[in-house]
C-alpha cells in the first residue's frame, strides 16, 4: 500500500478485514480511497454519515448454481453471480462476464468502479456486475445458447429494465445477449430493454458495438487536444483483441495514428506498418466471426508474433491496454515511460497494477483511469435504455454525437477536480474518482439512513 497516506491506511485495514480473500476488490478500493478519502477530510459530512463504508459494501449479492447440459449429453455445472453494488442514482447497470477465472473479488471491483464509471455518464445509472466461471472458449454455439438459458432462468426473477440492467463484458458479446434477451422474454411474456448490447431488429443501438473502443479514443482525443496536441501520426500499442480493443483500432487509425499490437491470451503481434484497412477487417472477421487465435494475423500478414508476452515493451506515443485487469505491472509501466510514453488511456477495466498507475501519475503523463475513459461503452448502453423507453431509434449520427459529447462532458469533469492551481497537470485519476463520488454520495446523503 505505498502511497497511502495513513488514513487510507486505516481504512483499508478495515475493508481488507471484511473482505478477505479479494485483492482486485482490495486494488479498486484502494485507488478509490486515495484519491476521495483527502477530499472527504474537507467535507466532513461524508465522514460523519459513514459514506465512503455504505459505498463499499455492495447493496446485494446474489450466488447461484447454473446446470446445462453440455453437446455429449453430460450435466455440466457453473457457478454465477449478481453483484447490485449501488443504486442511489439508477437501476443497477453493468457487465456480465463468462471466464473461467471469475470469482466474487473480480465482479466486486468491477461492481464497485460500474458505479463512479456510470456516474461520471451523467447518465441515471445505478453499478452493478454480474457474471460466472462459465468457460465459452472451445464450446459450440449450442452450448453456449443452453448455459445462456439456464442462467436467465434464475437471473431473470432479478433484474427488470427498472430494477437492474445486465450487458457484455469479457466472453460477454451480441451472440450471448441474444440468447439472455430471448429466453428473458419467454420467462416475462414482456418485451423490454432488460438487457443492452441488444441485436438491432430486436432493441439494440446503433454504435453499442463500438461505443467502447470509440469511446476510449475519444477521450484521448479530448486529453491530448486538451494540450494543443492531437492522435494524428502517434504511434499506439493496443492490447486485447476483442470488443473494446477491435474499436479502439478502428477509430484510432481512423484520426490519424498508427496501431502496431494487439493481442490475445496467447501473444501478440507486432506489425509496424500499422493494423488498418483490409488487414483491421481480416482481423474483425477472425474474431468476431471465427473465433479464432491472434498469431493468425502474424502469419496471414507477415509481422511478428510474441507468444506468452504482452506488447509494452514496443516503443509507443500511446498506449489502449484494452484486454483484462492487472495487464501492466509496475516493470512494463517503468518500461513505457522509459520508452516515452506520452498517454495511456485504459479501454480495460483497471489494466494497471497500482505501483503502475502511482508512476504513470508522477510521470505527469496523460493518464486516463478506466472508469473515465471506458465509460463509452455504458454510455451508449444507457442510450439504448432512452430509445427503448422512448420506443425508437436514433441513427448512428446521432449515437455518436451523443457518445461525443458525454464524453467531452466526463473529460470536463475530470479536469475540475483533478487540476491544481498554478499548475497545467490534470490528475486524472483524482478527477474522476472525486467527481464519480460526490454524485452518488450526495444522492446518499439525501437519502439518510438506508
Ligand atoms: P472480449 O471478451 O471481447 O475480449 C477480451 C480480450 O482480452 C480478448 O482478446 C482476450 O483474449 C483478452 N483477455 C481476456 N482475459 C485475458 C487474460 N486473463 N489474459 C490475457 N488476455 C485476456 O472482452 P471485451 O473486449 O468486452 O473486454 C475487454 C476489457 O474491457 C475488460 O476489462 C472489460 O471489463 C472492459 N470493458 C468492456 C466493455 C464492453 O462494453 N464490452 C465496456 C467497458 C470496459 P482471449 O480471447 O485469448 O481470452
Ligand atoms: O465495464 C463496463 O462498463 C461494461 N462492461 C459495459 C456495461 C454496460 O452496462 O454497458
Amino acid at each position: 500500500m505505498d502511497g497511502a497516506t495513513p488514513l487510507v491506511r486505516e481504512f483499508m485495514a478495515g475493508l481488507v478485514e471484511r473482505n478477505p480473500g479479494e485483492p482486485v476488490f482490495h486494488q479498486a478500493v484502494q485507488e478509490f480511497a486515495e484519491a476521495v478519502i483527502p477530499f472527504i477530510e474537507k467535507h466532513p459530512r461524508y465522514r460523519e454519515e459513514s459514506i465512503l463504508e455504505r459505498l463499499t459494501e455492495p447493496d446485494r449479492i446474489i450466488t447461484f448454481r447454473v446446470c446445462w447440459e453440455d453437446d455429449a449429453g453430460r450435466i455440466r455445472m457453473n457457478r454465477a453471480w449478481r453483484v447490485q453494488f449501488n443504486n442511489s442514482i439508477g437501476p443497477y447497470k453493468g457487465g456480465l462476464r463468462f471466464h473461467p477465472t471469475v470469482d466474487l473479488g473480480i465482479l466486486k471491483f468491477l461492481g464497485f468502479e460500474q458505479t463512479f464509471k456510470n456516474s461520471l455518464t451523467t447518465l441515471p445509472l445505478g453499478g452493478a456486475k454480474g457474471g460466472s466461471n462459465f468457460d465459452p472458449k472451445g464450446r459450440s454455439d449450442r452450448e453456449v445458447m443452453r448455459f445462456c438459458q439456464a442462467m436467465m432462468t434464475e437471473l431473470a426473477r432479478h433484474i427488470g429494465e427498472h430494477t437492474d440492467v445486465p450487458a457484455g463484458d469479457i466472453g460477454v458479446g451480441a451472440r450471448e445477449i441474444s440468447y439472455l434477451f430471448g429466453r428473458y422474454k419467454q420467462i416475462e411474456n414482456r418485451f423490454t430493454g432488460v438487457l443492452t448490447g441488444k441485436g438491432l431488429a430486436f432493441g439494440g443501438s446503433l454504435i453499442r458495438t463500438e461505443a467502447t473502443g470509440y469511446g476510449c479514443v475519444y477521450f484521448a482525443q479530448e486529453m491530448l487536444n486538451h494540450r494543443g496536441d492531437s492522435l494524428d501520426g502517434k504511434t499506439c500499442l493496443v492490447s486485447g483483441s476483442g470488443n473494446v480493443a477491435l474499436y479502439t483500432i478502428e477509430r484510432a487509425q481512423e484520426l490519424g495514428a498508427r496501431v502496431v499490437t494487439a493481442s490475445d491470451s496467447g501473444g501478440f503481434v507486432h506489425d509496424p506498418e500499422g493494423i488498418e484497412g483490409e488487414k483491421l477487417a481480416w482481423l474483425k472477421e477472425l474474431k468476431e466471426v471465427r473465433r479464432g487465435r491472434i498469431h493468425e494475423y502474424a502469419t496471414k500478414f507477415g509481422c511478428d508474433y510474441h507468444e506468452g508476452r504482452r506488447p509494452w515493451g514496443v516503443p509507443c506515443d500511446v498506449a489502449f491496454p484494452c484486454a483484462t485487469q492487472n495487464e501492466i505491472s509496475a516493470r512494463d509501466a517503468q518500461e513505457l515511460l522509459a520508452n516515452g510514453v506520452r498517454v495511456v488511456c485504459e479501454g480495460a477495466n483497471m489494466p494497471t497494477e497500482l505501483a503502475g498507475a502511482h508512476l504513470f501519475t508522477e510521470a505527469e503523463i496523460l493518464y486516463a483511469p478506466a472508469k473515465a475513459a471506458n465509460a463509452g461503452g455504458v454510455t451508449v448502453s444507457g442510450l439504448e435504455q432512452s430509445q427503448n423507453a422512448l420506443r425508437l431509434s436514433w441513427t448512428r449520427a446521432e449515437v455518436d454525437e451523443k457518445l461525443r459529447e458525454i464524453i467531452r462532458k466526463i473529460h470536463g469533469q475530470c479536469v475540475t477536480w483533478g487540476s491544481t492551481q498554478g499548475s497545467p497537470t490534470v490528475d486524472y485519476v483524482r478527477g474522476a474518482n472525486i467527481a464519480g463520488f460526490i454524485k452518488v454520495a450526495d444522492a446518499m446523503l439525501a437519502y439518510g439512513c438506508v
